[in-house]
């Protein structure tokens, strides 16, 4: 089995790959480029996997992931992509100087449509904290921040194989591989 994943960028890829491993399927890496419209995960991966999937004339799926931390509002949510590149993990550690409630979660969410069809979409959560200093040399983005929870290591410090025993995209993409293959 195959599935056309469209994206930008290559460690979503590679986590992608090692866990659809898991689920006999293979992925077509297609960086298309889709419209990114303001709104909600799931608003994001609705219009971009329908949009992606006329565009390419075959079924695809996209997915769509944001870092979101309780006591900055879960800031920075669906402009994380923006705030890693402006501020930074240092940015976002200087943002959390002194906070207590360290409470964080990433999400994920799949969307899958056909050409002519209406999207589904699959969620994924990983539950944890921030951390107080940037920690591991693994993963990409945040994850040198985000301790998971009963985890003494961030994301960072885990392999790839590691982080996709539990990530929220291994849940959400894990979700959509079942339903993929009908169980
Ligand atoms: P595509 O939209 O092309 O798939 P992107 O990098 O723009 O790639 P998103 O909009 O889904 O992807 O990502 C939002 C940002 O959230 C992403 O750029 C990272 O900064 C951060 N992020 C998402 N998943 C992450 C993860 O597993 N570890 C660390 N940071 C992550």
């Amino acid at each position: 089995m195959k599935i056309n994943f469209i994206t930008g960028n290559k460690h979503k890829v590679d986590e992608a790959q090692n866990i659809f491993s898991n689920f006999g399927i293979e992925i077509k890496h297609v960086n298309l480029g889709y419209p990114e419209i303001q709104g909600e995960l799931e608003d994001v991966a609705k219009y971009g996997a329908k949009h992606a999937a006329m565009q390419l004339g075959k079924p695809v799926i996209v997915e769509d992931a944001g870092l979101f931390i309780k006591a900055l509002n879960w800031f920075p949510g669906t402009y994380s992509s923006y705030v890693q590149e402006t501020i930074g993990n240092k940015g976002i550690l200087k943002l959390m100087d002194n906070v207590k409630d360290r409470y964080a979660e990433f999400r994920s969410v799949v969307g899958f449509c056909k050409p002519n069809s209406e999207p589904e979409i699959f969620f994924g959560v990983v539950r944890g904290h921030i951390s107080y200093k940037a920690r591991g040399k693994y993963g990409f983005a945040f994850d040198p921040i985000f301790y998971p929870e009963r985890c003494d290591k961030t994301f960072g410090e885990l392999t790839i194989e590691e982080k996709n025993q539990f990530s929220h995209r291994r849940n959400s993409l894990e979700k959509f591989a079942l339903w993929y293959r009908g169980d």
